[in-house]
């Protein structure tokens, strides 16, 4: 008979967890465990401090810990622990719809909810489908995204996506997808702070894909407005205002994928405000619960949820989609919870003013041994380091680890670092991060 161990007993047994997008064994052999959090540092299980380079994964950007999220997951999950939303509903969904659309930008006033930023990715690319036909035009199947893009891990995320190592292992995925050229260009571009100067007409291949496909045979193109995880990269000045242009043009949606743009990062509550352009769709999630809950959502526009309601007779489902946990109570009590404390902190105005600091900050690094480009918008900034030949990301993640061992938390998107910390931090934080990269990449071999 198997003997039960208790799992508080268990030593240090990391292997029945398969770890996301991690080396596991590398891991296992030298594991990194945080255990508590607060405000703009983690603790770790040696008790050392880690300032929070990255918001966690760019979703906690009120900081760790607050208080007021805890308190309203803690009274709703005794008070209501479940409720269906599918024919059914509970009260605080519908508030937390509400209260989001009083931020969202324009006629963004429906929100669909999902768990996670790859299912908003997937219910926006299924709405944009559905909504094309029930308007008469459903020969739109086409979706276009762009080299480079990450938008989450499903199969419709990873087929408008554009990192190759999170495709290359899956198959045929989605049909009828094409991609925009990426943005980046280190030969005209390189240490460019804030939108780079070069790059307004690689929106107009969408006018290409348009012209070898035709715009009858086109429901949407996503794009992030800001990408986050191939490595920072910022569009280049007017581009995504080109973009909605071709896509005004041609009656194809546009989504922007704002999972980490969304909440602040950029010192507005959406990239879709700091650039002035509007999408038919947004995408979201972590900062949507200040990352203390799993939530994702989409925000969608008034005219593609009136078409969907008014092709509808009135007593059938307009939209077969949908999640068990979509407006789960305790997501949306935390979620509620963090836009009270987004708004009374003032946390996306902290963010706005101090990005010309950090702006500076970031940039202050160049000249510093492997540093081949610094870019930056809103509170994030990329520094990009030279591959060592024929080992692509290696001098990246030693920079990483680096880092950790001398108390802060970066993510390496290859031999890019970024950064993306809390919003409420101060500018004591802004001048410890980049000390401390500093330091590690003076000694980097
Ligand atoms: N879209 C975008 C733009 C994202 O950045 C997703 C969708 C997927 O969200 P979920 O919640 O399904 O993971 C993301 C996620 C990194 C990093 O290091 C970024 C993400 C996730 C993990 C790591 O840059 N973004």
């Amino acid at each position: 008979m198997k003997t039960e161990t208790p799992t508080s007993q268990i030593p240090n047994n990391l292997e029945a967890f398969w770890m996301p997008f991690t080396a596991n064994k590398q891991f296992k052999a030298k594991p990194r465990l945080l255990v508590s959090a607060a405000g703009m540092h983690y603790t770790t299980v040696e008790g050392n401090r880690i300032l929070d380079g990255a918001a966690g994964l760019w979703c906690v950007n009120a900081g760790h810990g607050r208080p007021e999220i805890t308190e309203a997951v803690r009274n709703q999950i005794e008070k209501l622990d479940y409720a269906p939303c599918f024919q059914m509903g509970h009260p605080l969904v519908f508030e937390f719809a509400s209260k989001l659309t009083t931020i969202t930008p324009g006629d963004l006033n429906h929100v669909f909810f999902t768990n996670s930023g790859s299912e908003a990715v997937d219910s926006a690319l299924k709405i944009a489908l559905a909504y094309q036909r029930a308007k008469g035009q459903g020969t739109r199947q086409r979706l276009i995204g762009r080299e480079r893009g990450y938008h989450g891990v499903g199969f419709g995320g990873i087929s408008v996506g554009g990192m190759v190592n999170n495709r290359k292992a899956f198959g045929g995925l989605l049909t009828g997808v094409d991609h925009l050229s990426h943005t980046h260009n280190l030969a005209k571009n390189a240490f460019s702070k804030g939108e780079p100067k070069d790059g307004v007409e690689l929106a107009n291949e969408l006018e290409r894909i348009v012209a070898l496909h035709d715009a009858s045979n086109i429901a949407a193109v996503i794009v992030e407005p800001v990408a986050g995880s191939t490595g920072v990269l910022v569009p280049p000045k007017g581009y995504l205002k080109r973009l909605r242009e071709i896509c005004d043009k041609y009656g194809i949606l546009l989504i922007f994928d704002e999972v980490i743009t969304g909440f602040g990062r950029l010192g507005t509550a959406f990239a879709a405000q700091y650039f002035d352009v509007m999408p038919d769709m947004i995408t979201t999630a972590k900062g949507i619960t200040n990352g203390a809950f799993p939530m994702g959502a989409v925000f969608v526009r008034q005219s593609i949820y009136d078409t969907m309601m008014q092709a509808s007779d009135g007593a059938s489902i307009e939209l077969f989609h949908g999640y068990t946990y979509s407006g789960h109570p305790s997501a949306c009590a935390a979620g509620i919870a963090t836009l009270g404390v987004y708004k009374k902190g003032k946390i996306f105005e902290n963010a706005k003013s101090l990005a010309p600091y950090w702006q500076e900050a970031a940039h202050s690094l160049k000249g510093l041994p492997h540093i081949i480009d610094i870019r930056n918008i809103g509170i994030i900034a990329g520094i990009e380091l030279e591959a060592i030949p024929g080992k692509p990301g290696k001098r990246g993640f030693q920079t990483f680890l680096d880092c950790y061992e001398k108390g802060l938390l970066v993510r390496a998107s290859g031999d890019t670092i970024a950064l993306s910390p809390p919003l409420v931090l101060e500018k004591q934080h802004i001048d410890a991060i980049f000390n401390i990269l500093s330091e590690v990449l003076k000694k980097l071999a």
